[in-house]
């Protein structure tokens, strides 16, 4: 196979003869090609095929004990000019970059076979999506990104369509592609075994903002390595957003019905680890349920919104899987999930029973007896350390989920109602409060601060301020990227309420205040009369909180002091949150918006008086 698209065609030539691979293949995304590489990978070690019966067409695969997650402090903006960087990014000089790695990419593909994905972000007829080539020595990537993303044969001529004229389908980028170039780095003299998961110390994860291009290098894991979803998805589509007037978002999208059959959609930014893919995808308790209250999913992980010609704001799923934290997962926490991975799935880093199918930890209340885990050993639950990494993660197709939404791969994308911010506090932020307008909002969202997780590696252990969960995933200068959320403020007549949730508060014996993952469907009940209007609520410093009658705690073992305990605002720590929040907002520097500053001052007076 190859390419009428002259350009996609030279760029494919010249990565070729800088890479030296042993051969070239170009995926056609088929199922005969999953089946030739899941085969493939199995016979060479990597894969482990799982349990025909229990886990149709479903594969294991350990990742080496140094790649098994993304890398912020590898990862680079290659700028022209420094200052359109920004102070939260990595920045390197482009043509310094492409120097720097041009000697590691040179032969790094040799012994392997180098494949070439064409793949595509958003429904291929959506004006929004983005059209990528990766071209990568991983056929690990080549399947992991088929469940990901659509892939192949569909693409390329899509794009080889547009290029030639033949359609158009007002696409920002006609005709064009965003070159992704990855490499594990670890090239094969001849007659050298291969390791099971290759990869090299070395990581460089590049993007090249103004020239829309990814160069990877060193890790086959995740975010590092599956280039449409951090690299093309988050990081450059959101410097073209910004250019564009459209916003690029690490937030899931879900849909909600209520009992009188409204149906509703709500986007929400949790940094990583910290909630999407269960808040996706939850399913209500049964007192709402039988009422009536429903959850589809839209979204797990990333959302692209547009001001839409009706006057709200617009949001498509650029992805078609799901790349989830295995690790706590189970039919109590996540059954949507859960159902999602029963076949046609891969699992990376967590435990293989006996009887050939997956386990981690929190999966099932008792451990079973035996497992191997995710390094290979032998593991009992007397065993030391847990037999999943935390960050071991499942590929799963979004079209295998229950309560996937009919709207999911509609390309006008579904009308947003309401934004959520939330990350990981043990103290200080009450379960629920709104904003008292989209400036405020966007200070909310601008100081966001989580507890790490294990989604990176070698990030210091404590709170971290985490801008609208997009931290590790702004193309650009943070603080241009508050002045866009800014302008979209300016741009869309019925904007979204903002709010901000905590699903985390701990007591002082270290107790979830709250129980979570189904029952958020309360807190989702309370914000969609928020912003419909149809209940009040109790004005505070930090915004409104909802009042105690309000809030659908029917059938739940939680009391108005409990509530009360998760609501608490505590000035003392605020006073801290305050100077610790400063300390964020004085590294963006000038380039912080006029309206997070005036919004900032006024909850300094508020929380004064
Ligand atoms: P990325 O895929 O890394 O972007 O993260 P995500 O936001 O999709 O994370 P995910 O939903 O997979 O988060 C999983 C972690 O959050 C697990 O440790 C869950 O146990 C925990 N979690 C999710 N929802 C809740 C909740 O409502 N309450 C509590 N206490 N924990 C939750
Ligand atoms: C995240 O870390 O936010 C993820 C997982 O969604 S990864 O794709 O590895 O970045
Ligand atoms: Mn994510």
């Amino acid at each position: 196979m190859s390419t009428t698209h002259e350009p996609l065609k030279q760029w494919v030539e010249e990565m070729t003869q800088l890479c030296q691979p042993d051969n070239v293949v170009w995926s056609d995304g088929s199922q005969n090609e999953w089946d030739t590489l899941t085969q493939l990978l199995c016979d060479k070690g990597v894969f482990t095929r799982l349990n025909e019966e229990k886990r149709p067409n479903s594969f294991l695969a350990r990742s080496a004990p140094s790649d098994v997650a993304r890398v912020e402090d590898r990862t680079y903006i290659c700028s022209e000019d420094e200052a359109d960087c920004g102070p939260t990014n990595n920045w390197y000089d482009p043509a310094a970059m492409k120097e720097l790695l041009k000697p590691k990419f040179k032969g790094s593909m040799k012994g392997r076979t180098m494949y070439v994905i064409p793949f595509c972000m958003g429904p291929l007829d959506s004006p929004l999506a983005k059209i990528g080539v990766e071209v990568t020595d991983s056929a690990y990537v080549v399947v992991n990104m088929r469940i990901m993303a659509k892939i192949g044969a569909p693409v390329l001529s899509r794009l080889e369509d547009e290029a030639a004229g033949k359609v158009d389908f007002g696409r920002d980028g006609h005709g064009t592609f965003v070159p992704c170039l990855h490499t594990v780095g670890a090239p094969l003299e001849p007659g050298q075994e291969d390791v099971s998961w290759p990869c090299n110390e070395d990581k460089y994860i590049s993007h090249f903002p103004e020239t829309q291009e990814i160069w990877s290098y060193g890790s086959g894991y995740g975010g590092n390595a599956l280039l449409g979803k951090k690299c093309l998805a988050l990081r450059i589509a959101s410097t073209i957003a910004k250019k564009n007037g459209w916003m690029a978002e690490h937030m899931l999208i879900l849909g909600i019905e209520n009992p009188e059959g409204e149906k509703r959609y709500i986007s929400a930014a949790f940094p990583s680890a910290c909630g999407k893919t269960n808040l996706a995808m939850l399913v209500p308790p049964k007192e709402l349920t039988d009422k009536g209250w429903k959850v589809t999913t839209i979204g797990d992980d990333i959302a692209w919104l547009w001001p839409h010609a009706d006057g709200t704001l617009h949001a498509i799923n650029p992805e078609c899987g799901w790349f989830g934290v295995a690790p706590g997962t189970s039919y109590e926490t996540n059954p949507n999930a859960m159902d999602s991975m029963l076949e046609n799935a891969i699992f990376t880093n967590v435990g293989l029973t006996d009887d050939g199918d997956v386990w981690w930890e929190g999966m099932t209340d008792e451990a079973p007896a035996h497992l191997i885990d995710w390094k290979g050993n032998d593991w009992t639950p007397e065993s030391e350390g847990p037999s999943s990494h935390p960050n071991a993660r499942f590929t799963a197709p979004a079209s295998q989920c229950p309560c996937i939404d009919p709207e999911w791969t509609n390309p006008d994308g579904v009308s947003i109602d309401a934004f959520l911010f939330g990350g990981r506090r043990e103290s200080t932020m009450p379960l629920v409060f709104q904003s008292k307008s989209w400036e405020h909002g966007a200070f909310i969202g601008s100081v966001m601060g989580s507890e790490v997780t294990a989604a990176a590696i070698g990030l210091k252990p404590g709170v971290r301020r985490d801008p609208m969960a997009m931290l590790p995933f702004i193309g650009y200068h943070v603080g241009d990227y508050l002045q866009n959320w800014i302008d979209i403020g300016n741009k869309v007549e019925k904007l979204p309420a903002i709010f901000n949730t905590n699903w985390f508060r701990k007591d002082a014996d270290g107790k979830w205040l709250w129980p979570g993952f189904g029952d958020n469907t309360r807190v989702l009940e309370w914000v969609l009369r928020r912003a419909t209007g149809e209940v009040g609520g109790k004005e505070t410093f930090i915004g409104t909180v909802p009042n105690w009658e309000d809030f659908n705690a029917e059938g739940l073992d939680f009391s108005e002091e409990d509530f009360n305990k998760v609501m608490d605002l505590d000035k003392e720590e605020w006073a801290e949150e305050i100077a610790t929040q400063q300390e964020f907002l004085d590294k963006i520097g000038d380039k912080l918006p006029a309206e997070i500053a005036q919004e900032r001052a006024a909850l300094i007076e508020r929380v004064k008086g």
